[in-house]
């Protein structure tokens, strides 16, 4: 019996066993600080995140993010500009950019984790 135990053990760790497997994480997760930055005009709120929440832009561009959440967020910058959409729970809202080139923070006040940046350059 102990031998026979032991063989199912030793075939979990096989080939075919992929449940537990935490290496290999893909770059680009839209959280945990990541400083991924995509090249886009258009940012999507969906589970209370920005996605891409780093992106860049040329100066004085406008930004739409669209809210697929079913509840109220707002696009509220942090630093170098005070725009704010205030607070939307579905459609879209746009704003327009610094002209001056540089790192443009937001977050959505309503829930703090809820954090983005525009590079503008
Ligand atoms: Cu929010």
């Amino acid at each position: 019996l102990v031998a026979a135990l032991a063989f199912v053990v030793a075939g979990c760790g096989g080939s075919g066993d992929t449940g537990t497997t935490v290496t290999g994480t893909p770059t680009g997760t839209p959280t945990g600080g990541t400083t991924t930055t995509v090249t886009t005009n258009a940012v999507a709120i969906s589970g209370f995140a920005f996605f891409p929440p780093n992106i860049q832009v040329s100066p004085g561009a406008v930004v739409t993010w669209s809210n697929g959440d079913a509840t109220d967020h707002n696009v509220t910058f942090t630093s170098g500009s005070t725009a704010t959409t205030g607070n939307f729970s579905s459609g879209s809202k746009s704003l327009t950019m610094p002209t001056t080139p540089g790192t443009y923070a937001y977050h959505c006040t309503i829930h703090g984790t809820m954090t983005g940046t525009v590079v503008v350059q």
